[in-house]
């Protein structure tokens, strides 16, 4: 691909020194240095968010909502195409958009101090936040059912039953378990059936990577807003839990070596009660634990289901690597199973210290 082609197309990109950058799995990511500045430009998979513009639509609103209503909160927005368009698209290579690189920031891919989980519950609380009077609803849905428990457990039982037979067989062991958890897709279904949890503009997609840090590992602002959409607090809480609690990521082999950190923990409680907790209600407070569980679980059964269907949606390096990260998610899911009540006693301490 040949990316001078899409640079052509902003102002002042002559002479771009191109490098990829970044470690999502969807998307693709190129730090961009020009004579003018510095940028990152992505190009946004079409395959899975099917209509790019709405995402664009999204951050454009919000970026105006914001300008005029929280104008000191941090944003970034996109740059401008020479046609005034925040995206560019062209047949073959398909949708591109750029920002830019914020000066003196840095992303990490680990947590490895709980100051760290603390700035990014913060950022990502501030998000919701400073967005509180925002017609949540009026944004555009740009990855239908995201969150959707129910119907990732239904997918992942069809899978169960038309995927690949050889695959199915070799991972009846892990099926079992996600059949064994359903309990954590009824607590869901009560969720979505409760007046008492709001439906919030959510980021869905808080891991510690979509946060950019300064040099003194202070959280600047949260990016990556593909996935902002109306939603529960549980996404953003679970999946920072999800991210955040353990020393290895996903994608680590070693299973052992998964462990959920209470300083780490306690963290994120702080940071995301600092900036949201005046906002939740009690009974989603109640439910701060279980948000780490129904992500986790949900991690679980979408990595599951894709190995079963042959890594159809997020690809795989190697033979069985979407096995690999489903059990990784089943033994983080037990790990936090085992400090649940610990946890729970956590959270109801900090809610009490708020109210004194
Ligand atoms: C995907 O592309 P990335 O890494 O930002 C996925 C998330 C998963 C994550 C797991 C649109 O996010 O939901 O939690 O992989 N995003 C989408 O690593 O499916
Ligand atoms: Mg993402």
């Amino acid at each position: 691909m040949n990316l001078q082609t899409i640079l052509d197309h902003y102002p002042g990109s002559s002479n771009a020194v191109i490098t990829p950058f970044g470690s999502g799995l969807i998307n693709t990511t190129w730090r961009i240095k020009t004579d003018t500045g510095d940028y990152i430009l992505q190009k946004v998979n079409d395959t899975i968010f099917k209509n790019p513009l709405l995402i664009a639509d999204n951050i454009s609103s919000i970026s105006s909502y914001l300008q005029h209503v929280q104008p000191e909160y941090f944003f970034v927005s996109p740059v401008k195409a020479n046609d005034g368009q925040a995206v560019v698209y062209l047949p073959d290579p398909g949708y591109f958009r750029m920002f830019p690189f914020v000066k003196n920031s840095h992303t990490i891919n680990v947590v490895e101090k709980p100051v760290q989980a603390n700035e990014a519950a913060l950022q990502f609380g501030l998000f919701t936040k400073m967005l509180r009077d925002f017609p949540a609803t009026s944004l555009q849905t740009t990855l239908p059912d995201f969150h959707n428990l129910l119907l990732r457990y239904q997918q992942c039982m069809h899978a169960c039953l038309h995927g690949n037979p050889a695959r199915i067989e070799e991972a009846k062991k892990e099926i079992g378990q996600v059949e064994q958890y359903k309990y954590i897709v009824d607590a869901y279904t009560n969720i979505t059936n409760s007046p008492d949890f709001k439906l919030r503009v959510t980021h869905h997609d808080t891991k510690i990577s979509n946060v950019l840090f300064d040099e003194a590992d202070k959280g600047l602002c949260v990016i990556d807003l593909d996935t902002v959409m109306p939603g529960y607090f549980i996404s953003d809480v679970g999946d920072m839990m999800r991210t955040y609690l353990s020393p290895v990521s996903e994608e680590e082999k070693d299973l052992s070596k998964i462990e959920v950190r209470d300083e780490f923990f306690l963290a994120i409680v702080k940071g995301y009660f600092e900036a949201l907790g005046g906002e939740l209600t009690e009974p989603e407070k109640e439910h701060f634990v279980y948000s780490g569980l129904f992500m986790i679980y949900m991690q679980a059964v979408r990595f599951l289901t894709d190995h079963l269907l042959n890594d159809v949606y997020y690809g795989a390096a190697y033979t069985g690597q979407n096995l690999l990260r489903a059990q990784n998610q089943l033994v983080l899911l037990q790990r936090l199973l085992e400090k649940e009540a610990l946890y729970k006693n956590m959270v109801q301490d900090t809610v009490i210290a708020a109210k004194n």
